[in-house]
């Protein structure tokens, strides 16, 4: 792809227009960067972009400004049915994302990982694993570093470990994995791609390039990420976490195995009880490690032994605190439904369930069953409080907290010894803070405020009774 002197607007100055802008500028591109927000609002950004030669406009995307183009970079969280996205296209201007200026530039291998849930657990572990079998190694995508920043890192020797989204897949085209892992589809995003085959159709392009030389790695448990098996062109993998697989992993006798042909040896890679991440779902994730790595060469007791070590990511069923015999949990990344549903089943009963956030035309009556059985109330929080609330009424206690702090002071009023407060929302968080990180560093910090308050209070009370006697 040819981009000196290419006159390339970006769309969006978040993390992945502003290192798309930067890489193109270095190639020779006669730049310009577009955002909604206001020039205020991106006063941290604007100098050095305009320092770089970048031309930049900010709050909001002039129809013209998208006329007088060659080629547009469009952010992930930027809708392709923005009425300046569509009016270009019908002006046949060529539109793509991040992730596929990336795939023209990108060198050595590529293992690219998609799921509803569990993509950046799986992408950190499979990045771990094959690090520490010495492969040059380099992890990236909606895992939070732009594709493009590992242009110049990557090697013709080098794998690059991409966690990709529906959003970067969406515009793809000459994206091409060696190792594609669907690890699930289950609803999410409805509100950006409209109906759940949309969404299941952008997750597939993640294997549009592939060819029967590549590898694409399915769920069959889970129907959708299954039915792509008929789909592709590439060699099948499958793991189950609940029967043999002809080529894959899978468990049986509480065991990890893993065969490359239903003729070829078993290998017998680790007991499940070795992984220490809470959840079904995370014996998933292992699973599709397994699989990839394997794939990618990494002998079983690499894999092993790193499994072993390997820790819960920030915000995926992580574990805060103690207190009064308490324990809570943050996993602010549970933005759909799905992803509530498997943390709460990661617990047997006793959970404080805070929910809420924006809603994505998601149905949070779907979680019933398993809020009967463990979940001892819900406290909602943020913009979906109302739905959410409508939708859960009659089958468990229900509390308007509104903020999160609020939610975690009654949850941990309410809690009994050996209980569980859990933070994991089923919404995104774009109601009231930048993305979830932010949520879940706050449900953090509330937590320990909570407990250190308490701690102090214990010592205040303790000094007190001595000063009585
Ligand atoms: N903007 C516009 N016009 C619009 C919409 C947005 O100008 O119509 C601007 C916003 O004002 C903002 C910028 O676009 O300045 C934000 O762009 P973005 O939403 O694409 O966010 P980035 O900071 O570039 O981060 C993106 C991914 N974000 C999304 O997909 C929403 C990050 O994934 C990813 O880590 C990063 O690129 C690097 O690859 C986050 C995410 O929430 C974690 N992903 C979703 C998820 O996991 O569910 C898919």
């Amino acid at each position: 792809m040819e981009l000196k002197n290419k006159r390339i607007l970006v769309v969006g100055m978040g993390r992945s227009g502003l290192a798309a802008a930067r890489f193109l500028r270095l190639r020779g591109a006669q730049v310009t960067i577009s955002d909604a927000r206001s020039a205020a609002a991106l006063a941290n950004e604007i100098p050095a972009l305009v320092e770089a030669g970048i031309m930049v406009e900010a709050g909001g995307h002039g129809l013209l400004t998208f006329r007088r183009q060659d080629l547009i970079v469009v952010s992930p969280g930027v809708p392709l049915d923005t009425p300046e996205l569509v009016q270009s296209r019908a002006f046949g201007l060529p539109i793509i994302g991040e992730l596929e200026l990336a795939a023209h530039f990108l060198r050595g291998s590529i293992l690219a990982i998609t799921g509803s849930n569990g993509k950046t657990t799986t992408t950190t572990l499979v990045g771990e694993i094959l690090a520490a079998s010495g492969a040059p190694t380099h992890v990236g995508g909606n895992i939070g570093v732009p594709v493009v920043e590992l242009i110049d890192v990557a090697t013709p020797q080098s794998w690059s470990v991409l966690e990709v989204s529906s959003f970067q897949l969406e515009t793809v085209l000459h994206f091409h994995p060696q190792i594609a892992v669907i690890l699930n589809i289950t609803p999410d995003h409805l509100d950006r791609h409209g109906t759940f085959e949309n969404y299941a159709l952008a997750k597939e392009r993640i294997f549009h390039a592939q060819t029967v030389e590549d590898s694409l790695i399915l769920n069959a448990e889970n129907p959708r990420a299954a039915a792509c098996a008929e789909r592709a062109s590439s060699t099948i993998w499958w793991f189950s976490l609940i029967r043999p697989v002809a080529r894959g992993a899978w468990v049986a006798d509480e065991r990890i195995h893993f065969r490359t042909a239903p003729d070829t040896p078993i290998e017998t890679v680790l007991p499940v009880a070795e992984i220490p991440l809470k959840g079904a779902h995370n014996v998933e994730n292992v699973l599709a490690a397994v699989c990839a790595a394997r794939l990618a060469g990494v002998p079983a007791a690499i894999i092993a032994q790193v499994v072993r070590g390997f820790r819960a990511v920030e915000h995926r069923i992580e574990f805060v605190a103690r207190h009064n015999g308490v324990e809570y949990y943050n996993d602010s990344k549970a933005t759909n439904v799905d992803a509530a549903a498997k943390a709460i089943a990661a617990f047997p009963a006793g959970v404080h369930l805070i929910l809420g956030g924006k809603d994505k035309n998601s149905t949070y009556s779907d979680l019933e069953p398993l809020l009967r059985e463990r979940v001892r109330a819900v406290y909602t929080i943020g913009a979906a409080a109302a739905k959410i609330e409508s939708q859960l009424r009659g089958i468990l206690p229900l509390h308007s907290c509104e903020t999160l702090p609020n939610a975690v002071a009654a949850a941990s009023a309410a809690a009994l010894p050996g209980e569980i407060v859990l933070l994991s929302p089923a919404c995104s968080s774009f109601d009231q803070f930048t993305n979830y990180e932010e949520r879940g560093r706050l449900f953090k910090r509330t937590v320990h405020q909570l407990t250190s308050l308490a701690a102090i209070g214990n010592a205040t009370s303790g000094a007190l009774a001595e000063t009585v006697r």
